[in-house]
């Protein structure tokens, strides 16, 4: 285990960064709205994630895209347990997006092993109680406000270490509440009241974060940032959400390198490899200070980047 990545309490110790498959049981997230808003679909996209290399599923009922209301109660429930009860059934290690506590203390009940609330526990007070209650994993995401308006508080003078800050306060409000602190896990919340060069500067920083002690989750996949990567400039439109799948791999393999305990992604399979491609530059990075020389002792995967399988298929 990298001491870089650091470990959550309550779930497994991978060795190398995670994988966290997204299944968004909405009819309006920016990228895949409407795809898998039908319990059994979702359950199905949750377990061909699994299939194609996801560590977690997290399962959503809320759209948070810039700009979008909130949804009531009663229908996230509706949305959200019966998948999560029947994909942590079928064996998946399930997380909630949630930021209400009624919901995540459902989930929590039907299965669910870790809480990821984009507000950090701000939008509803009784969230902290219920994870301190269950002891579950609590993703604390940096947010400034909800989505309806939070374009408005994208307003920083150094943008890393605002959100360091902001983000040591939510930590210690649920430490404060009981949650262990061993169960945090910090998310700089990229497109969240940030620009698109406020999420580029956090992806470069996101070093600076471990200042905080505790793991990292990243989550640029298909944002509004990497659109703006691609198109080259503010007068081009961006390419679609879904054609960002290739720069969230990127994305994948950089803060993989930099540490980051877990990345979230639509698309899964280019992130897998991704991170085991990092893994294994990791692994070779250690073995060179150690032996002097830039050797590979092994991947982390059977069938990986540069393992015995490689000269099998013919490739060089
Ligand atoms: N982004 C979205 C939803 N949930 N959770 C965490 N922890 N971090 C994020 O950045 C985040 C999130 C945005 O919507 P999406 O489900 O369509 O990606």
């Amino acid at each position: 285990m990298s001491t870089l990545r650091g470990r959550v309490a309550g779930l497994p110790d991978w060795d190398r960064c995670a994988v966290m498959g997204v299944v968004n049981v909405t009819p309006d997230s920016f990228s895949d709205g409407g795809e898998w808003f039908d319990t059994e679909l979702a359950v199905k996209h949750g377990l061909d994630l699994v299939a194609q290399g996801a560590d977690l599923v997290d399962v959503g009922g809320e759209s948070t895209r810039p700009g979008a209301a909130r949804v009531d109660e009663a229908e996230e429930l509706r949305r959200v347990i019966p998948v999560v009860r029947e994909l942590a059934a079928a064996g998946a290690l399930v997380s909630v997006d949630t930021m209400r506590a009624s919901v995540a203390e459902q989930a929590v009940r039907a299965g669910a092993r870790l809480v990821n609330d984009v507000s950090g526990g701000a939008a509803d007070p009784a969230m902290v109680p219920v994870v301190a209650a269950h002891q579950v994993p609590f993703v604390v995401m940096h947010w400034r406000g909800q989505s309806i308006d939070m374009n408005n508080r994208a307003v920083y003078g150094d943008v890393v270490t605002e959100v360091l800050d902001e983000l040591r306060q939510s930590m210690e409000r649920a430490v404060a509440g009981g949650v262990g602190p061993d169960r945090i896990i910090i998310d700089p919340g990229l497109g969240f009241a940030k620009e698109a060069g406020h999420d580029l500067a956090l992806v470069a920083g996101l070093a600076r974060l471990r200042a905080l002690g505790r793991p990292l989750l990243v989550a640029a996949s298909r944002k509004r940032f990497l659109g703006r990567v691609l198109a080259g400039g503010a007068e081009t439109a961006p390419p679609p959400a879904r054609e960002r799948d290739a720069a969230t791999a990127a994305v994948s393999a950089i803060v993989a390198r930099e540490g980051a305990w877990a990345v979230r992604v639509h698309e899964v399979r280019a992130s897998a490899d991704a991170v085991r491609v990092a893994r294994a530059v990791e692994e070779a990075a250690a073995s060179a200070v150690t032996a002097g020389t830039s050797g590979m002792s092994g991947t982390g995967a059977s069938g990986g980047p540069g393992g015995p399988a490689a000269n099998a298929t013919g490739t060089v």
